[in-house]
């Protein structure tokens, strides 16, 4: 969020008495928030997990007989100490800003966590929350590289220091799989059942990768501890959908105009919302289909569409917008050029591999997509979108690839996004000559390989720890060679090598 927050105005604090002066067409939570329970402890609190999975709860507590699944947030690390600090001065109530493509918007306070834990302020309160009797569901939003997984092999990677710290110290944990572990210990221990794991990050088979991550964690630590945990805890796979920009100083001015109150860290999100769950939960669990949710059999078939479909949609765009010197994904698909590469892309390379998905239909979901990203009241960072590219492309763009090369089929589209990636972080800057802001953990790599491309046109492609062994495909090096070689042209322009290459 944008540091600058500013005080000075007389405006009160968004608090449970201040709510209730707030304008008629404020959606505010009117159940009794103090018979409320905390019956889902989520790690990892950030802008998706307020926008949804709290916004279903706070939907669900509506209704009666369900006060026993309100939230307790937990912050495991020092950087969440001020989200911590302004939700606990709003007594953890914050406004949803909900805007739709029509322009209609909706403002609603949500109320459904009641409670946040700080794990550098006190440890042993998270433990307490996540041994308490009344915890049934442990959720996370930890991003992907809070589960630690090997890019090469897909295998837990223990040598981050916290992971090596939780292995000799399981008592003593700093990761989010250490602190489960060692509640599930105590429960254990303790004859306490066990809880539901729930990941709602954006990784395919969430729950099948968190279950791998964890137990192969547990076995480091403990043999038996892993087997327990095996037996005895459930991990349902979902699809969790809804676009979340970052918090911008114009949406804290927004609620201060708009409501009258302040909230320092408000959230805006589109109005669509999807969360599709597998139905394996160890203990009881939120009626999320009463509010919107959907449970089904296997949610491979919509994670594989909403991945490739909406993700690396949002990734040829923030990609190829940020060279043409666009920032927001709704400005980069109002311009026809880019929609037009982007419905190709959808049509011509990804349709053709997606299974047909009862209840779905692809054409209007693909629609809706557009439809989604052109919504002007949302304005949604390229710096977001590309930020973290060597995590989410391998799943989002190259697994496209692969499955293209495979059956044979062309991969050109794909293929120069790949291409504009190197050059992005060649020279980190637009067509313009603007420096562009690259958030990535592997940026020194990935630039130190890109920067070698005007010697060795394929020297990107040599990261294999993102590219696997896409170098060694020479359909792939054809078309790649191809871009790389049309891209770098002194004068090239983005757009008229995308017009080319459709
Ligand atoms: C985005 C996602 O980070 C990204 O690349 O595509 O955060 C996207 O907005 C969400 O998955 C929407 O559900």
């Amino acid at each position: 969020m944008n540091s600058a927050i500013m005080t000075g105005d007389q405006s009160p604090r968004l608090n449970r008495h201040t709510m209730l002066t707030l304008p008629d067409t404020v959606d505010i939570p009117l159940y009794d928030r103090s018979k409320l329970k905390v019956g889902i402890v989520h790690l990892g609190v950030g802008g998706f997990h307020r926008a949804h999975q709290a916004v279903y709860i706070n939907e669900l507590l509506k209704t009666p007989g369900a006060e026993q699944w309100a939230i307790c947030g937990v912050g495991l690390f020092e950087s969440n100490r001020k989200l911590r600090d302004i939700l606990q001065a709003q007594d953890y109530l914050y406004s949803v800003t909900v805007r739709h493509p029509t322009g209609k918007v909706e403002n609603k306070i949500v109320g459904s966590m009641i409670d946040f834990v700080l794990a550098p302020d006190n440890k042993q309160q998270v433990i307490n929350k996540l041994t308490h009797p009344d915890t049934k569901i442990v959720s996370l939003t930890i991003t992907e590289g809070g589960y630690n997984i090997n890019p090469a092999n897909g295998d837990f990677d223990d040598s981050h220091p916290d992971v090596r710290h939780d292995i000799q110290y399981p008592n003593d944990p700093v990761t989010a799989f250490g602190y489960i572990i060692a509640a599930l210990k105590i429960r254990k221990d303790n004859g306490l059942p066990a809880f539901t794991v729930q990941s709602c990050d954006n990784i395919q088979h969430n729950g099948s990768v968190t279950k791998k991550m964890l137990v192969s964690l547990a076995k480091l630590q403990q043999t038996s501890m892993a087997e327990w945990i095996e037996e005895n805890v459930c991990f349902p796979n979902a699809m969790v959908d809804r676009i979340t920009p970052v918090t911008s100083q114009a949406d804290i001015d927004y609620i201060q105009t708009t409501l009258g109150v302040r909230d320092l860290w408000p959230i805006t999100c589109e109005s669509f919302s999807q969360w599709v769950i597998e139905d394996d939960f160890c203990c009881d669990r939120p009626n999320w289909d009463a509010v919107g949710a959907q449970f089904v059999e296997d949610v491979t078939p919509y994670e594989t569409m909403k991945i490739r479909l909406l993700n690396a949609g949002h990734s040829v765009l923030g990609l190829l917008g940020s060279i043409h010197g666009y920032y927001t994904i709704d400005e980069v698909v109002s311009d026809k050029d880019f929609a037009t590469y982007l419905r190709a892309f959808m049509d011509m390379e990804v349709t053709p591999l997606l299974e047909p998905m009862n209840g779905i239909d692809l054409e209007a979901y693909k629609d809706t997509l557009i439809e989604r990203f052109s919504n002007p009241n949302i304005k949604d960072s390229l710096v977001r979108i590309c930020s973290e590219s060597s995590a989410k492309l391998p799943k989002f763009l190259i697994a496209t690839i692969q499955d293209n090369i495979a059956a044979q089929r062309d991969v050109s589209l794909a293929t120069l996004v790949i291409a504009a990636w190197c050059l992005y972080c060649d020279k980190s800057c637009n067509e313009l000559g603007v420096d562009i802001d690259i958030q990535d953990v592997m940026y020194t790599e990935l630039a130190d390989h890109a920067k070698k491309t005007a010697e060795d046109s394929l020297s990107f492609l040599k990261l294999t720890a993102v590219f696997g062994n896409l170098i060694n495909d020479a359909a792939f090096t054809t078309s790649y060679s191809k871009a790389i070689a049309a891209l770098y042209l002194p004068s090239a322009k983005i757009k008229d090598v995308m017009n080319t290459t459709l």
